[in-house]
């Protein structure tokens, strides 16, 4: 891992911080006591006779910006090779990392193993009590609350939003995004204008059976059905707001190329989070992170009512709302509701953010929801050795092999997540190598991250690359002599490779070193074809709607990948629809 100093960079930008206050630092350390005699308190706070900061910490955020300059601009500033400020997440706030009173902390190390110091990072301060509130809850309202900022959420909130409600995302994490921002590979999606402008022949019926037949058959076929119908108009709808998904390659389990990602092979999640966020901002649709929804209110009838919240800085209150859509995402990065489920991944890495705890589908359950395929566990099969990095499929789909210790294929790499997972399990050290070439390299952006991130080993030939791997250079250099054969006759007689886009034969080769990792919870909260939360009884619960990986039933016991985005945007837009339409009465 690439060390930087990220240390000196902050220490050299707050010299430059000019205001002076007296200071009533709590803690050694602290960023309150790095800041003494050069800013005021009410340059975090706001002015006035009560001192009062916002749960999403707005106001902190604007003194940050205003004196050290927003993220882009600490990046541009930045030396670093890696550095937080131009990192992936986007637009977030300064105090996701930054905290005032209490230890500063690298929100990326969440899932980097950087060796990254931060101004304050070791701060010697308590955690400040939760605000209590004095006398009775305090009570607002809105027609719609949803429950989680990622791109299900976001989705419903700007539907719901654009169909004239009055709406309020609560958001657990001192970011949005949720695990959407780290989606990697793409957004499936069938008969779009981009797969018809490439001459890609797909069909509605054939994104339906892939699905299924990846899902083992376990999945609900009328959400499958309706993945699959809506995919186009949600690559439409997303294009719409200001989205790049104009390539299109292929992920396991797929027939045909369906997956959509931005121009040249990004990443699809930070780029649809970007558009998302900025959508919402536009719209000024109310968002309050640092917030956790710790109940859903019903009335005697059993109509859901609202929500309580828990604020960071403003304590309990209760929102009153016509309806609650759960968008809160799956539990992968839940250890022990993993282990409970499925013993044999206790211990396993996750790619997970660390928000992704189930916490959404404790709320629905709490109300009487039912639950689908709750055991059905997705690992996958490629994140980088000793890390929580995913490196995506799409560099299998655009031709990347995997190769074992003993420099041998073994599987059919674009089999299905379950499959390819399994079979990497069962070589030596349970592990792999994802071996391409620079042609590979070329043709999909997202490969430099891993570069970056210095997880890739190369040679100048491809014996230099087993001498690097320390693994046999002749058995090496006869497989990918024996994959490229195959490229050429268009027939993979071994492992049945369906599609072999490019032969590897261009220099340098690289490898990344690769083990399986929880990556996808396919169950969760049972819903209807309209994203109604369905009761223990079969019935909807009236007013509590979901979209997103917090519920179960459209993948079945095993999600193709890209099927997930496409999953989180068509749901979110219907539950934003059915949201809205239980707000009017609609029914
Ligand atoms: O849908 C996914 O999980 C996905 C495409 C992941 C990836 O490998 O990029």
């Amino acid at each position: 891992m690439r060390r930087f100093r990220l240390g000196l960079l902050m220490a050299a930008v707050l010299m430059v911080m000019s205001a002076t206050a007296l200071w009533a630092a709590e803690g050694k350390g602290s960023l309150v006591e790095l800041h003494k005699g050069k800013a005021k308190c009410a340059d975090c706070h706001g002015s006035g006779k009560k001192i009062a900061v916002d749960d999403s910490e707005a106001s902190v955020n604007k003194g940050c910006i205003g004196c050290h300059g927003t993220l882009e601009e600490m990046g541009k500033h930045s030396k670093e090779e890696v550095n937080p400020h131009r990192s992936h997440l986007g637009e977030i706030n300064c105090t996701a990392c930054h905290h005032g009173h209490t230890a500063s902390y690298v929100y990326c190390l969440n899932c980097h193993s950087f060796d990254m110091k931060i101004p304050a990072g070791g701060a010697k301060a308590a955690e400040k009590a939760p605000a209590k509130q004095k006398g009775k809850m305090r009570t607002e309202k809105a027609d719609v609350v949803v429950i989680g900022a990622g791109a299900a959420g976001f989705t419903t909130a700007i539907t719901a939003h654009d169909a004239g409600a009055k709406v309020v995302i609560i958001e657990k994490q001192p970011i949005t995004g949720g695990n959407s921002m780290l989606a990697a590979g793409g957004m499936n999606a069938a008969e779009t204008v981009f797969q018809k402008k490439k001459g890609i022949k797909d069909s509605v019926e054939l994104m339906y059976k892939d699905t299924m037949v990846g899902g083992g058959e376990l999945n609900d076929p009328a959400l499958a059905m309706i993945l699959a119908k809506n995919s186009a108009s949600s690559v439409d709808w997303l294009t719409s707001l200001g989205a790049d998904l104009s390539d299109v390659g292929r992920m396991g389990g797929a027939s045909v190329d369906r997956t959509h990602r931005p121009k040249g092979g990004s990443a699809v999640g930070a780029h649809i989070i970007n558009v998302l966020r900025k959508n919402a901002a536009d719209r000024k649709i109310d968002i309050r992170m640092n917030s956790k929804v710790v109940k859903i209110v019903e009335d005697a009838k059993g109509n859901v009512t609202g929500v309580v919240v828990e604020g960071k800085h403003s304590g309990p209150y209760t929102i009153n709302a016509k309806a609650v859509v759960i968008t809160a995402g799956g539990f992968s990065a839940n250890p022990e509701r993993v282990a409970y489920y499925r013993p044999e991944y206790k211990g396993m890495t996750t790619s997970n953010q660390p928000g992704a705890t189930g916490d959404g589908i404790d709320l629905g359950t709490a109300v009487g929801a039912d639950v689908k395929d709750m055991k059905e566990i997705q690992i996958h099969p490629t994140v980088a050795a000793g890390s929580r990095i995913l490196i995506t499929e799409a560099v299998r789909g655009n031709g990347a092999i995997l190769v074992n210790q003993e420099g041998k294929r073994f599987v059919n790499e674009l089999t299905t997540r379950d499959k390819a997972s399994a079979a990497i399990l069962a070589q030596t050290g349970k592990s792999a190598y994802l071996v391409f070439d620079e042609g590979v390299r070329q043709s999909l952006k997202q490969i430099d991250g891993y570069f970056h991130l210095d997880l890739v080993q190369q040679g100048a030939t491809v014996r230099g690359l087993a001498a690097a791997l320390k693994v046999p250079a002749d058995a090496l250099e006869a497989t990918i002599a024996n994959y490229n054969k195959a490229v050429e006759t268009k027939t993979d007689a071994e492992f049945k490779r369906p599609d072999m886009p490019r032969p590897l034969k261009t220099p340098k080769y690289y490898a990344i070193a690769v083990k399986p990792g929880v990556h996808y919870t396919m169950g969760g909260l049972k819903i209807t074809t309209e994203s109604e939360v369905v009761a223990k009884d079969g019935k909807p619960i009236p007013g509590l709607f979901a979209a997103g990986e917090g519920t179960g039933g459209v993948h079945g016991k095993n999600r193709l990948g890209g099927n997930s985005i496409s999953q989180t945007v068509t749901f979110g837009r219907i539950a934003g629809a059915s949201a809205v339409k239980c707000v009017k009465g609609v029914k």
